[in-house]
């Protein structure tokens, strides 16, 4: 037993497995169920008492090491497969998905309401969010004591001066810069991100997006206006579509009305997202007040002009009945995933 034993041993120390599959019969050869070192195992039982300490003890280091080796060799064979390039995963299996991003939905609605009024001929322009008072208020007609310029409306960045920096709170200052750098006539549509001092609620937020429109060219009336905001709502919210303007006020404009579309949902009969109206509010307009055209420079006895001014977020719940202005602000995956199928920008 003992030479059988040493010859077991010398052996293992220098064999060797270029493949897995030798390695198993190495494996088979020494520990299977007729292997060598199983044989010697099972001779053990019917040996001399008086020996039994010694072998037991060579054949437990025999049993140890044979195990050792055939791991090692099994490991070495892995090594040499890969580092000769045989594929040791099946290159056929499909690959792991891995998820995809998609459009804000803010982000589609911008795009869709500006591809609109490209496609009507209006030019894009964007400007700066840190606006000064003049841009932002006095070019815009409004009164030096309006409510609006007060700090309670309105992020100042800086005080104290005749024109303080502030946050703009409508994309109205780009048109002004438009009419202050632009020769008449204007079509242009200003999409951004606007601030208002307010407290967050599911209807108000501190920063939210608009559109704002302007047309100034000889001779347009209230019923251009009309026209541009009818088409613009059938296709935004289909066909169907019927507008209808309730006389307002802003500063800026003169006569001036909000748009209220029937009510996509209900078509017009009365649900509980039209509050049972059939109406549902989508803009501002008017005519351009005559004090901002003389005050970018544009004569008001020669030419005339509408403007209009839309929530983004706002189009958005409407589109897609979501009763919560917050989730579009607070990157929840869950509301964000619904829209990744959304693409038609
Ligand atoms: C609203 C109302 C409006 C305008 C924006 C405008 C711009 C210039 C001159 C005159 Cl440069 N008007 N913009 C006019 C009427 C309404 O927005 O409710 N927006 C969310």
């Amino acid at each position: 037993m003992k030479e059988a034993i040493e010859r077991i041993m010398a052996e293992l120390a220098d064999l060797k497995a270029a493949t897995q599959k030798e390695a198993e019969e190495a494996r088979v050869r020494f520990l299977g169920k007729k292997g060598e070192v199983t044989a010697l195992m099972e001779q053990f039982r019917s040996i001399a008492p008086e020996l039994k300490r010694e072998y037991g003890q060579k054949l437990n280091e025999l049993k140890k090491y044979t195990q050792a080796k055939i791991e090692e060799l099994k490991a070495a064979a892995d090594a040499s497969a890969v580092a000769s390039g045989a594929p040791k995963e099946d290159l056929s299996m499909p690959g792991d998905a891995f998820p995809l991003g998609s459009r804000h939905p803010v982000s589609i609605v911008r795009q869709q309401i500006v591809d609109i009024f490209r496609k009507f001929g209006y030019d894009v322009a964007e400007g700066p969010e840190i606006e000064d008072d003049y841009h932002v208020f006095e070019a815009l007609n409004f009164p030096p004591n309006h409510p609006a310029r007060e700090m309670q409306d309105t992020f100042f960045v800086s005080t104290g001066h005749v024109n303080p920096l502030l946050l703009r709170t409508h994309t109205s200052s780009v048109q002004v810069r438009t009419m202050e750098t632009q020769d008449v006539p204007i079509r242009v549509v200003c999409p951004g991100r606007v601030f208002r001092n307010e407290a967050i609620s599911a209807r108000a937020h501190c920063i939210f997006h608009q559109v704002e429109g302007l047309y100034i060219d000889k001779d347009v009336t209230f019923a251009d206006l009309k026209q541009a905001i009818l088409l613009f709502a059938r296709e935004m919210f289909g066909p169907d579509t019927q507008i209808r303007m309730r006389p307002s006020y802003f500063p800026f404009t003169e006569p001036s009305a909000e748009v209220d579309v029937s009510c996509n949902i209900c078509k017009g009969k009365g649900c509980n997202i039209c509050k049972g109206t059939g109406w549902l509010e989508i803009m501002g307009c008017g005519m351009v007040d005559p004090n901002v055209l003389k005050a970018s420079g544009i004569d008001p006895s020669k030419y005339s002009g509408f403007a209009f001014g839309m929530g983004v977020e706002r189009i958005a719940m409407l589109k897609w009945q979501v009763n919560d202005l917050r989730h579009y602000f607070e990157n929840d995956m869950r509301f964000l995933s619904e829209f990744a199928t959304a693409t038609e920008v």
